[in-house]
Formats: structure tokens, C-alpha cells, sequence
């Protein structure tokens, strides 16, 4: 008994000795030494556009260039088509015929019109960095305070249905989108819908953390799961559709799901599986591509896609049915999947990887399956919408009502059960009130193309809002640590400081999510594989310079330390 009080009086000062002290690692390090330069570079690229544009003439100044470049950032699709005409990297002809030389060289030498060129991504970086930093100071550092969560039901649904009220009013919105391949109206789970949905779920599942709110952990499963099931859908639409599997667009995939978490690891000295729901979704997408991309010349063929579907089954079953086989497969990738969290530190490495991605290992195939018989299942409701009204509308009540029923067996039977219990169902059920919920949201003209956008507009950022939350609107103080804390800027007054972090917390999400885009299209262009090449190589040779001298900046005084030490 007291020999357990002791460990945990140790733990405690450990985690509080961590907090104050909270050695700088290498990484942290060498993200300080990249930030800094670039952002001196970018404050005299601002300096050298202001003298420019104050020498040249009015008609020359190039305001429309930077007017341009600000808009290809807004939106992602739109940004795929400017690309090609120019997005930040390469404004003028001239410029770009004299960058055959790696660009980092010209950064070294501080070349004048490459950093003029370059002012929007250096600007974007500088202001990345910056949000880092805040994310370093809101998380580990005790400059501002935490203070604990609380649950109230009331207070919490309040909360919910009273956001779902203020976009319903504010932002209810009718489309009559055309679908771009067929020309015809889209009729279910278009962009839109998708959106949408994912930004309900995504409200609550951050409430969930920010109350605590541990009675919606089946729901919060359920909501994950369809993430993946779109994660399935989308990119097998995708894929499938425009048959692009190349460098370029794998590595925008790549990006777009891991740069931001990459660099909170760095900052924050966390693991990846800290963030699960990246690992998960990017397994999922390279299993998806790799299910299109391998023999994609025969993906027409119906029983080429019948194989590879029962393929993907067969490799989900024997990685994760057959004990022990999930084990050995990525046992080699540990550095990577393993997790700690501090306070439970008895758990095997893998297992967190193995759990997350254990409970939806299904559903991102049952998300293929339903994207596979999109166009069949459109072609039928087209057909039944030509049909006269009564057969029409018995057909209708009949979905509905089986929808319904089929949703409260599942609510009464499946739901309903304990969390473990439930977790051990989830694998195989959770398609269950995802298809209910498709039917359900299709079954009128009128509920197909309604949406509220402003759902549709958290959903965008959901990748953002999830990885932020962790330190800037909740807090974790330690490494790896769970974030059991919430971040308190206005102590004392829950409410208000509620409503601060969450402006600040969500206005960052979302510049966040812009600036990945911008500097995605700096950085992986989608035409140019040689360029795409040259900036792979450099970021590699940059990250291990910076990384080799800040190890060795920070170990080598240690080590003459202790070696100090043991001589006196
Ligand atoms: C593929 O899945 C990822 C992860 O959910 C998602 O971010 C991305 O938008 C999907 N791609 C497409 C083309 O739908
Ligand atoms: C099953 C069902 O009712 N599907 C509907 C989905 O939405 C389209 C929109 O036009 C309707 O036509 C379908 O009837």
C-alpha cells in the first residue's frame, strides 16, 4: 500500500519536473534552426517587395500576381487546376528558366529575386512555424494555465443541438449540383453530404473530449468508423474514376494526411500513434490504393474487382483475425506504430495501433463495395423517380421503414452494450447505422440536396481540428500523454474560456488547413515529377543536416559534462 503511494507520489513529481524542465530534444531543435532562417528570409523578402515596388512604376507592380496566388489557396480542387498555370512557385518565365539549380542554393545565397519569388511560401512557413510554437507553448509550457474537464448532459447537448439550430438558420443550403462525369444530377453522398456529415460527427466527437463525455464512447466508434468506411468510399471513386496512380498524387495524399502531424511530432516530441487517426487513415489509403493500383488495367473487369475485394478481405482477415500475425508484421515498423501512453505504461508497444486499427479493419472495404455499385445503385433511383408517384412512394416507405427498423435493433441490441463488449462487436457491425443513416439521408429529393454548410465547412478541416485539439484547446503537458487537461486562457470562467479557445483553436484549424494546401502545391507540384524529385531529395538531406547539428549541439556539451564529472 504505501510502496504504491511512493510510486505514484514519484510518477507525479516526474510528470511535474517534466513540465517545468521539459528538455529541448533534437527535433525540437532542429525545427527551431530550419524556422528561424526561413523566417528572416521572409521578412526581407517582404522588405525587398515593399523597395521594389516603391522604385517601380504603379502599372508594374504585380498586386494581381499576389492576388492570385491568395486565391489558389482556397479551395483544394480548385487548386489541383490553377497548378498548372502557375501557383506560388514559379510567377515568371524568367525566373523559373534559372532554377536549374536546386532552389535550395538560392535560398543559401539569399538570392534577391528568389526570394521575392518565393514571399508567399516563405510568408506561409513563417506563419506555419509560428502556430507551432504557439502549440509548444499552449501544451508544454506552464505560460498558460489548464484547468479540468467537467460533465454536464444538459449543458452538453445544449450546446450541440444549439449550434445544429444556428446553422440550420444561418447556413441551410439547396444544391442542384451535376454530377462531372455524367452530367446529371448527383443523387446521393455527394461532396457535399459527405462534408456535412463529417462535420456533425466531427463536432461531436471533439465535445466528446472537451466534456469528457465517456457515455457516447460507442457512438464516438461509430463516427470513427465512418470516417474510414469514406475514407474507402472517396478514394475507391477516386482511383477508380481517374486512374491516377502516380508519384505526384501519391505524394499529395501523403502530404495532405501527414504533414501536419509530422511536424507536431517533431515539435511536441510525440509519437505518431498519438494522433491515431492519421496512421489509420493513411493505412487505409494506401490499402485502397494499392487494392486499384495493382493490375489497374484490369479494374473494369467485374471479376478482376470481385478478386480484389475478397483479396483485401483475405488480408484483413489473416493480419488481424490469426493472433499473432498482426504482431509480426510490424513488429519492424515500432519506431513508427509503438505508443506509450504514460499513464498506462504496462501496455505492449503495438498495441494501440493494434486496437485502433483493429476496430474499423472492415469497413474501409465495405466502403469500396458501396462506391463499386454507386453508379448501379444512382441508375435505379433515377428509374424509380420516373416511376408514377404511389409505386414510387411505397417503395420509399418501404426503405424508410426497414432503415428504421433496423437502426433500433442495432440501437437496442449492439449499441446499448458496455464499451468492451461493444468494441469486440464494432468490427463487424458498425456498417450497420452507416447504411441506415445513407438510406435514411437519401430518401426524399429534399434531403439529397439540402446540406448546412457550415457543417460542410468543419468537415473540411476535420484532420486539422483533430490534431489540434490535442494541444491548443485541450491539453496533454507531458509527452505522449493523453490530453486529460483543457487549455484555461480566462481562469475561473469555464464558459468564456470555452468560447476563447474554441475561436482561437478553430480559426487556427483552419488556417492550418489552408496553409498545408499552399504549401502543398509549393512544394508537390503535380506535373513536374523532376522538381516533385529534387525537392524529396532536398527535404531528406535538409532535415538530416539540421538534425545531425542539432544532435550534436545538444549531446556533445552533455556528454563533456559528464565526462567532467567522472574525472572530478
Ligand atoms: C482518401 O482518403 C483520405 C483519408 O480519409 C482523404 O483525406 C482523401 O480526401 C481521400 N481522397 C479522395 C480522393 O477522396
Ligand atoms: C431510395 C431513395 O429514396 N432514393 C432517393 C435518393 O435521392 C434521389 C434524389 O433524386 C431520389 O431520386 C431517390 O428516390
Amino acid at each position: 500500500m504505501d510502496e504504491k503511494i511512493i510510486t505514484r507520489l514519484t510518477r507525479q513529481y516526474q510528470v511535474q519536473k517534466m513540465q517545468i524542465l521539459s528538455p529541448v530534444t533534437p527535433g525540437q531543435f532542429s525545427f527551431l534552426l530550419g524556422i528561424v532562417p526561413v523566417f528572416a528570409a521572409w521578412i526581407y523578402a517582404e522588405y525587398l517587395e515593399y523597395k521594389k515596388r516603391n522604385t517601380l512604376a504603379k502599372a508594374h507592380s504585380d498586386v494581381g500576381l499576389v492576388e492570385l496566388g491568395n486565391e489558389a489557396v482556397k479551395e483544394d480542387d480548385r487548386a489541383v487546376l490553377l497548378e498548372g498555370g502557375g501557383g506560388l512557385q514559379s510567377p515568371s518565365p524568367k525566373a523559373r528558366s534559372s532554377t536549374s539549380t536546386f532552389p535550395i542554393f538560392r535560398f543559401f545565397i539569399m538570392e534577391e529575386q528568389f526570394l521575392i519569388d518565393n514571399r508567399l511560401t516563405l510568408r506561409a512557413i513563417s506563419e506555419f512555424g509560428f502556430f507551432m510554437v504557439y502549440f509548444y507553448i499552449c501544451d508544454r509550457t506552464d505560460i498558460l494555465g489548464s484547468s479540468k474537464k467537467s460533465y454536464n448532459r444538459d449543458l452538453f447537448l445544449f450546446l450541440y443541438f444549439l449550434l445544429i439550430i444556428v446553422s440550420a438558420v444561418t447556413s441551410f443550403k439547396i444544391h442542384h449540383d451535376k454530377s462531372p462525369f455524367s452530367g446529371k444530377p448527383i443523387l446521393y453522398l455527394n461532396r457535399h453530404q459527405t462534408e456535412e456529415w463529417k462535420g456533425w460527427m466531427q463536432v461531436l466527437f471533439l465535445m466528446y473530449h472537451y466534456f469528457a463525455a465517456v457515455e457516447y464512447y460507442n457512438a464516438i466508434r461509430v463516427f470513427i468508423a465512418s470516417y474510414v468506411w469514406m475514407t474507402g468510399f472517396g478514394n475507391f471513386s477516386y482511383y477508380y474514376v481517374r486512374k491516377d496512380f502516380s508519384l505526384a498524387r501519391f505524394a499529395q495524399m501523403m502530404w495532405r494526411l501527414n504533414f501536419l502531424v509530422l511536424f507536431c511530432c517533431v515539435v511536441l516530441n510525440n509519437s505518431y500513434m498519438l494522433y491515431y487517426i492519421c496512421p489509420m487513415h493513411t493505412l487505409f489509403t494506401l490499402m485502397v490504393y494499392g487494392a486499384l493500383g495493382i493490375f489497374s488495367k484490369y479494374n473494369e473487369i467485374g471479376s478482376v474487382m470481385a478478386a480484389k475485394i475478397i483479396a483485401c478481405f483475405f488480408v484483413v482477415i489473416l493480419m488481424w483475425e490469426i493472433p499473432g500475425v498482426f504482431e509480426v508484421v510490424w513488429s519492424p515498423l515500432t519506431f513508427i506504430f509503438g505508443y506509450t501512453d504514460p499513464a498506462k505504461p504496462d501496455l505492449p508497444l503495438l498495441h494501440e495501433w493494434h486496437f485502433r486499427s483493429g476496430l474499423d479493419r472492415y469497413i474501409w472495404i465495405v466502403g469500396m463495395i458501396y462506391a463499386y455499385y454507386h453508379p448501379m445503385v444512382e441508375g435505379w433511383m433515377e428509374k424509380l423517380e420516373e416511376t408514377e408517384a404511389k409505386h414510387r412512394i411505397s417503395i420509399k416507405t418501404v426503405v424508410a421503414t426497414i432503415s428504421l427498423a433496423v437502426g433500433y435493433m442495432w440501437y437496442e441490441y449492439i449499441y446499448k452494450l458496455d464499451k468492451v463488449t461493444y468494441n469486440k462487436y464494432h468490427p463487424y457491425t458498425s456498417w450497420i447505422p452507416i447504411t441506415v443513416y445513407i438510406c435514411l439521408r437519401n430518401v426524399t429529393q429534399h434531403f439529397r440536396c439540402y446540406s448546412l454548410t457550415l457543417f460542410a465547412w468543419l468537415g473540411k478541416i476535420t484532420l486539422e481540428t483533430y490534431i489540434s485539439q490535442i494541444h491548443i484547446w485541450l491539453r496533454s503537458g507531458i509527452p505522449d500523454g493523453q490530453p486529460k487537461l483543457l487549455l484555461s486562457l480566462i481562469p475561473d470562467y469555464p464558459m468564456l474560456n470555452f468560447m476563447l479557445t474554441t475561436s482561437i483553436y478553430v480559426a487556427v484549424s483552419y488556417r492550418l488547413f489552408d496553409l498545408t494546401n499552399t504549401l502543398k502545391m509549393a512544394f508537390v507540384p503535380s506535373k513536374d515529377q523532376k522538381r516533385l524529385t529534387n525537392n524529396i531529395i532536398t527535404a531528406v538531406a535538409v532535415s538530416i543536416a539540421l538534425y545531425s547539428l542539432s544532435f550534436v549541439f545538444l549531446k556533445v556539451p552533455q556528454m563533456l559534462v559528464s565526462v567532467a564529472c567522472i574525472n572530478s
